[in-house]
């Protein structure tokens, strides 16, 4: 019996041995900055390929997080990983979430600092998965009281809710999200979630009108049809059929494998019922979501300069639907109101017309009950004890990553400039904090070269002479503005900007491989050629005013535009720059959804759009590698006969004694206030190595010795 264990233990060892001397050549580095060649987008590639195939789906730049999308449940989210990662150090267990996830909540916790959780990524690389993860985590291993439980159902249960009304499936994603979402969650003194607030950015409302061809429209008219009870169904006058609706047959994809519409209305159900919607409640946002299905079903007939609606069976359930007066309705639908000579008068619409005036009442129906839901959630979340006011936050940003298409339109402009004001932020703070660690270490500051892309931001959004500005300018503008015109007035204000380029050539000839009606700007990310039809209807959110005076209940019209997506960012950036950040970047490893498909190709642009290398770069500009004496110490001091079993005397001498012993070149180190500065990761690995040898010798003996007792 006891030999038996013996052989065990030994296999045991030098499986451990083996596997620790190979590991590096086999499983590649957990931290890029340990890259020897880190400058090379090669290594970074082959780095993350190795921990790939190894189910590794997670490595560090530093303190930023970056994730490859499995494609399949590793089991690496169980309770006991999150005990793993409760309350320990950062580097002392391997790379993941929950790692950015506890770190986050322990600098809020003894450094009394608000946190926000950055997750970026194209669409499908995982951000939202990531985003579940951390909530999560909080939920499980944050102090709970029965008040707190509650808020924790409610922040877990609003995610299905905004899910079935903000995602969709794309090509891209069975379950995309359609809209960008900020979400603080408010802790009190003793570090319990007690609260929560959720901020939506730009709903793909056209979604709710078009879909390409094999994507779907927004989860919840699904979800209705298939689930909804028969009598639900009868007061809402639909049918179970998703074909019978024009909104739902555009991508001619009713069904999704890997979707269950049925079961997830329950679901969203009941995560309604978390939430405190009432039943009054509940069925006044089911009556929109019918009605948008009959205000698609409304067709229109006659003339072809002056439209009619041919039947009026879905004027009579919109009519009950919404509250409103049908007559007033039909009348919204087929005309629109003009001024003529200081009199209001009511001219007919042509059949085109008409259709998009009624496509623009579901979109904004639609978008405004979206709005109007999270309001109600954040309602549910907010924090109510007056007696105790203070509390801190981690912020969670689950933001669209950078977007290329073969088309890019209107919502590309607006998703790439949100990536490039966060791609500043993320390079102003990281080489902030890189100066303030120096700083506070006590080590002088090597300035870092980087690529500043404010340049791209200001051509964007600088007051009477950014993009938006001029768009604004043309949408304001009475008489003949046009997309085209819109065009024009670019290329006459911006067109020499070096991150601007047009058809025309600056010697009057024309660029061949781009379109008369686009405009390209060259991002921090790459270029992108933007289509500028629809720009001007999209920054209008078009809406004839007399249908915006068909008074819904609890709607309200505010307008929309690039502007006010602009005044959001701002704010979101100054939220942000308010806390102390932490990255996730996710990658996106196939466009086939399939796991263990490592795409080079796709993989490469990604790393270069998330700026990844520049990252790398900055991070490594100084030192590879740094570490507080203390952990430096116990990891590596059996390697000194004068530190080992322990030091007596100060942690930086003993650090300065061991490295000393070691053979540390002066150049190859620094020695700051708490933390030491390592140059090359080469010394370091050196180092590991020895550590490695000193282990398998220990082993070995050790080995020796069981053999004589057994
Ligand atoms: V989009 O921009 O909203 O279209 P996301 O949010 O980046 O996109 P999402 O988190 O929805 O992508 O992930 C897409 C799918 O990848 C999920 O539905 C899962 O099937 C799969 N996924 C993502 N992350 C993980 C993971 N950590 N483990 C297993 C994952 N599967
Ligand atoms: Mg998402």
């Amino acid at each position: 019996m006891r030999c038996y264990s013996t052989e065990v233990m030994f296999d045991g060892v030098r499986a451990m041995m083996e596997s620790a001397l190979t590991a590096r050549d086999r499983v590649g580095v957990q931290d890029f900055v340990l890259l020897e060649n880190y400058t090379s987008e090669a290594a970074f590639i082959e780095n993350l390929r190795k921990r790939f195939k190894e189910n590794l789906i997670y490595t560090y730049i530093g303190s930023v997080l970056v994730s490859v999308n499995p494609y399949k449940d590793l089991e690496i989210y169980t309770k006991n990983h999150m005990e793993r990662y409760r309350g320990v150090n950062f580097y002392e267990v391997s790379p993941h979430i929950y790692a950015v996830a506890d770190n986050s909540y322990r600098s809020m916790r003894t450094e009394r600092k608000d946190q926000c959780i950055l997750i970026s990524g194209e669409s499908g690389a995982g951000k939202t998965e990531a985003s579940k993860k951390i909530l999560q985590y909080y939920a499980v291993t944050c102090p709970a009281s029965e008040h707190v439980q509650t808020i924790k159902d409610r922040l877990l249960q609003s995610n299905p809710v905004l899910e079935a009304f903000g995602n969709a499936k794309t090509l891209r994603n069975d379950n995309s999200s359609r809209f960008g979402k900020y979400m603080d969650i408010q802790f009190d003194f003793r570090g319990a979630p007690v609260g929560g607030h959720i901020i939506n950015y730009l709903l793909e409302k056209s979604r709710v009108v078009h879909q390409n061809h094999g994507e779907r429209n927004f989860h919840i008219f699904y979800q209705l049809i298939e689930g909804g009870e028969e009598d639900l169904l009868r007061r809402l006058g639909l049918e179970r059929n998703p074909q019978q609706y024009q909104y739902l047959v555009k991508g001619n994809c009713p069904k999704v494998s890997s979707i269950n519409d049925r079961s997830d209305w329950k679901v969203v159900r009941k995560a309604l019922n978390v939430i405190g919607f009432n039943e009054d409640e509940v069925e006044e946002l089911l009556n929109i979501i019918a009605s948008v299905l009959h205000l698609g079903n409304v067709q229109y007939g006659g003339e072809e300069s002056n439209a009619c609606i041919t039947s009026d069976t879905q004027i009579k359930y919109l009519a009950r639907l919404l509250g409103v007066n049908g007559t007033v309705l039909t009348e919204a639908l087929t005309h629109k109101k003009i001024i003529a000579k200081g009199e209001e008068l009511m001219s007919p619409l042509n059949l085109e017309q008409a259709s998009s005036a009624r496509d623009a009442l579901a979109k904004a129906v639609y978008g405004r009950t979206f709005t109007w839901l999270v309001n109600k959630i954040n309602a549910s979340l907010a924090y109510t004890d007056d007696s105790y006011k203070h509390f801190s936050v981690i912020g969670l940003l689950d933001i669209y990553g950078f977007e290329v298409f073969q088309n890019n339109s209107f919502e590309q402009f607006c998703i790439n400039y949100c990536n490039e004001k966060l791609q500043q932020l993320f390079i102003e703070l990281t080489l902030k904090s890189e100066q303030e660690e120096y700083e506070a270490e006590g080590i002088t500051w090597e300035p870092v070269q980087y690529f500043n892309n404010k340049i791209i931001c200001d051509l964007v959004e600088e007051k009477f002479k950014g993009i938006i500005s001029i768009l604004d300018e043309e949408c304001l503008r009475p008489g003949d503005a046009s997309d085209t015109t819109f065009l024009e007035k670019l290329e006459d204000t911006v067109g020499g900007h070096p991150h601007f380029v047009t058809h025309k050539l600056a010697d009057g000839k024309t660029r061949k491989v781009m379109g008369r009606d686009e405009f390209r700007l060259l991002h921090y990310a790459g270029e992108v050629n933007y289509n500028v039809n629809g720009f001007l209807d999209k920054n209008n959110d078009l809406l004839f005013r007399n249908l915006k005076e068909v008074r819904l209940r609890r709607i309200n019209w505010e307008d929309a535009a690039a502007t006010q997506f602009k005044v959001s960012l701002a704010k979101l950036m100054e939220i942000l720059m308010s806390k102390e950040p932490s990255y996730v970047r996710c990658i996106k490893p196939n466009d086939s959804k399939q796991a263990a498909r490592f795409d080079e190709v796709l993989i490469r642009h990604q790393v270069k759009y998330l700026g990844l290398m520049e990252n790398l770069r900055v991070r490594r500009a100084g030192f590879a590698y740094r570490r507080r004496y203390e952990i430096f110490l116990q990891r590596y001091k059996s390697l000194c006969p004068d530190t080992w079993p322990n030091w007596q005397g100060k942690l930086a001498d003993g650090v300065s004694t061991l490295v000393k012993h070691l053979g540390y070149k002066p150049e190859e180190y620094k020695m700051g206030r708490s933390k030491i500065f390592i140059r090359f990761p080469k010394t370091l690995f050196a180092t590991e190595d020895a550590l490695e040898t000193r282990k398998h010798s220990l082993a070995t003996k050790l080995q020796a010795g069981w053999r004589g007792y057994s």
